[in-house]
């Protein structure tokens, strides 16, 4: 054997773990050290005596193979999605995770959040919990798993059922079967569960963020709309078809484009039955319900209204159908203020309205927008709804766990302006998490002078400068060609080539073309439709449509209106660049930006969740794409940083008051706290490679605190001992 080479047996890693031995030739570069195998599927990677990439994917294929599919990386959760019923959240296990042990459990998100709960309502510190992974990594069901954890520890007023039933409306709205991932989240969710003084639920607030609008009138080939329309159309009671004029979902343009009707294992109409259980749980009233159907079948309808070319312009006017009348119908408006708003715009030219024909495009368009209009109010006012409902309660309390479940990264063969949002929320996450588990960890350890070898990670603040510099970002140019009467897709793909080649994360590609290197990988977007869809304008003239309907959303529109009014006239804001709406992308920006600062509120913990294979099936462990998923998320790193630090920090006060009292009454006469921190270690033998003194805190290693805490305890249990006695001898 020479030096470059190795015979190695190799294990060819079966899910159970079996293995078959096989003799290859390798280069010693790529041989790693394996683990004894005593730490075969250890539950913490910080266990392992060798961290290397192979032994991290083994042991988490091995655990997978065991339906353990949570593992931990120091501080952070990884979960592995088993894409099958696995048996880890029955009764029996809240009951073990939920109650206070000195064993060490399996990791689990229930001990996260039990984790979170007793952090909460001990130190008084709101908890956030931040799920981050691919689309179909299993974000959206990890937070239904912890919000039932919440529901079975702090339940028992009733509300936390309402709270759970928000989870059946909010996928059926929201979600939709995409190439990824069959019930993919197409917008983002912030959950804050409210808690009283004695950890009961007492209240919720969801905040949504951007909804992928353009779903609703157009999927690829294998995509779906959202689920709720081929669960109404699927579901509905012959009385409700009947009045909302329903046909099935494969005589609908907007549902039969992409050839794809049904979900394998999907029963839409019994999906259908739940919803309509969760509606009414939030309180929404079967006639509400039904306005809220009947706004769906308009949007269905509206997709079938049909335009012809009158003259040579190509301009058009609506065909008279049982389309539009349905539409008309549906949305309780005029006919002909309908066909009008169909076909026409109103310029303002000076003081005058100058009406414009439309041509054949542009009055699709302006179909379609509607459409989209109408589904994101509907949208919002569920959202609205249910915060409304829990409202009351919450108002006595400003204890809360949060729980983050956004739409995961995503690249497909083609990607448009929803894939470059999705994805740069997720930019927006790992910042985040990078910030809390290596920057803020770091700074620490310098500023208060504790040796300490630094471990690199990769940091993604160049892509987000990318998206967010002024005024040469990917956001600021886009906006900045929106305003160009003359602005295109195309010409905003020449001006980002222009001023963006050259910078790291961004390359041009063919065409109007442009590529982003994301944290989580490369990907190419096409900049068609950006220009539209980051404008996103509501012809003025729907918006007068819509409010003066009678079906339930004019309220929403009514105050989209009176905004868009204000915008319009509001002499202040003439001329100035805030004149003009904020474009969605902006607008994205800004909420992204407070998301952060309500969760920097709070102590964050981290679930990351990977995602096995992209067939979407069982006991499948795929090393390739999960070793990417390792890598995007910094796994290794994060249990360097775990392994190398000091998890428990207390300032040299609270160490000295917390456990001063053991030490001999000897030791007691120093009264400067460091020198007791010194003598509190000396008295516990606790050995100098486990903790390190700081300018004003002590850093202690992982389970260092334990024995102490016991010994404290111990004491405490054994002064009130005492002192009972004292007191039974006095009487
Ligand atoms: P995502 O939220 O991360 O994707 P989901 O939570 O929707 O992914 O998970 C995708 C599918 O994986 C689910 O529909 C389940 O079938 C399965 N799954 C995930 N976690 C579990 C689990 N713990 N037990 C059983 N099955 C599971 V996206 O919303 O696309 O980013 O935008
Ligand atoms: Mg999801």
């Amino acid at each position: 054997m020479n030096h470059e080479e190795a015979f190695v047996s190799i294990r060819n890693i079966q899910s159970s773990c079996k293995s078959r031995i096989q003799l290859v030739r390798i280069p010693l570069a790529k041989v790693f050290p394996a683990n004894p195998e005593i730490l075969e599927g250890a539950a913490d990677l910080v266990q392992l005596s060798y961290l290397n990439e192979p032994a991290v994917l083994h042991n988490l294929a091995c655990r997978y193979g065991k339906e353990e599919i949570y593992t931990k990386a120091g501080s952070v959760l990884i979960a592995v999605n088993p894409f099958k019923r696995v048996s880890l959240y029955t009764h029996d296990f809240v009951e073990t995770y939920s109650k206070p042990t000195n064993e060490d459990l399996a990791p689990h998100v229930y001990s996260t959040m039990a984790y979170a709960y007793k952090a909460m309502m001990q130190d008084g510190v709101n908890q956030s919990i931040i799920i981050s992974g691919e689309s179909g990594a299993g974000k959206t069901e990890t937070a239904k798993i912890a919000m039932q954890y919440l529901a079975a520890v702090g339940g028992g007023g009733g509300i936390e059922k309402e709270i759970l039933e928000t989870n059946p409306i909010l996928e059926a709205f929201g979600n939709a079967k995409t190439l990824r991932n069959d019930n993919s989240s197409r917008f983002g969710k912030l959950i804050d569960i409210y808690f009283d003084g004695s950890g009961k639920i007492c209240g919720a607030k969801i905040e949504t963020y951007l909804l992928e609008k353009s779903r609703v009138v157009q999927q690829v080939k294998g995509e779906r709309s959202y689920h709720i329309f081929y669960q109404l159309c699927a579901g509905a009671s012959d009385n409700l078809r009947e009045q909302i004029h329903l046909l099935p979902a494969k005589d609908y343009l907007y549902l039969n484009q992409s050839s794809c009707l049904f979900i394998d294992n999907v029963d839409d109409s019994f999906d259908f039955v739940a919803v309509q259980r969760a509606m009414k749980a939030v309180q929404i009233s079967e006639e509400y319900q039904n306005k809220v159907f009947a706004m769906l079948a308009a949007i269905l309808w509206l997709g079938n209204v049909t335009f012809s070319v009158i003259d040579d312009e190509n301009h058009v006017e609506v065909d008279d159908n049982e389309a539009l009348s349905c539409t008309a119908d549906l949305l309780k408006c005029s006919k002909t203020r309908l066909m009008e708003a169909l076909t026409t715009r109103k310029i303002r030219a000076g003081h005058e309205d100058i009406v414009q024909k439309l041509n054949y495009s542009q009055a699709v368009d302006s179909r379609d927008a509607l459409a989209k209009a109408i589904y994101a109010g509907l949208f919002d006012w569920l959202v609205e709804w249910i915060n409304k409902s829990f409202e009351s309660a919450r108002n006595f309390t400003d204890r809360f766990i949060t729980i983050l479940d956004i739409y995961g990264f995503e690249s497909f063969v083609k990607n448009g302006f929803e894939q470059l949002c999705i994805n740069y929320a997720n930019e927006r996450l790992q910042q985040y998490s990078n910030l809390h588990l290596f920057k803020l960890e770091q700074e620490e350890y310098t500023s208060e002078g504790i040796d300490w070898t630094r471990v690199e990670f990769k940091d993604n603040q160049d892509c987000l400068e990318l998206f967010e510099k002024k005024p040469l970002g990917l956001i600021s140019l886009l906006d900045e060609e929106c305003t160009f009467p003359k602005g295109t897709d195309y010409t905003f793909a020449e001006k980002i080539k222009k001023h963006l080649d050259g910078t790291s994360c961004f390359q041009a590609e063919r065409g109007a073309s442009f590529r982003v290197k994301h944290y989580a990988g490369e990907v190419t977007y096409e900049t068609m439709g950006f220009l539209e869809k980051n404008k996103d304008t509501l012809n003025f003239d729907f918006l007068r449509l819509l409010a003066s309907c009678e079906s339930p959303l004019p309220q929403i529109f009514a105050t989209k209106l009176e905004e868009d009014l204000q915008q319009r006239t509001d002499p202040s804001r003439k001329n100035s660049s805030e004149s003009n709406k904020l474009s969605i992308s902006t607008k994205f920006k800004g909420q992204l930006c407070r998301l952060m600062q309500r969760l920097g509120d709070t102590e964050p913990h981290f679930v990351r969740c990977i995602k096995p294979n992209t067939l979407q099936r069982p006991d499948l462990f795929e090393e390739d794409l999960v070793l990417q998923q390792l890598r995007s998320c910094g796994v290794l790193e994060i249990v360097r940083i775990s392994r190398a630090g000091y998890p428990t920090r207390l300032s040299h006060k609270n160490f000295a008051n917390r456990y001063g009292f053991l030490l001999p009454t000897t030791s007691l006469l120093q009264n400067d706290s460091l020198n007791k921190c010194v003598a509190i270690l000396h008295q516990f033998n606790i050995p100098p490679e486990m903790y390190q003194m700081g300018f004003t805190k002590i850093f202690l290693r992982a389970g260092q605190i334990g024995s102490l805490e016991d010994s404290r305890l111990r004491t405490l249990q054994a002064i009130i001992h005492f002192q009972k006695l004292y007191r039974g001898f006095k009487v």
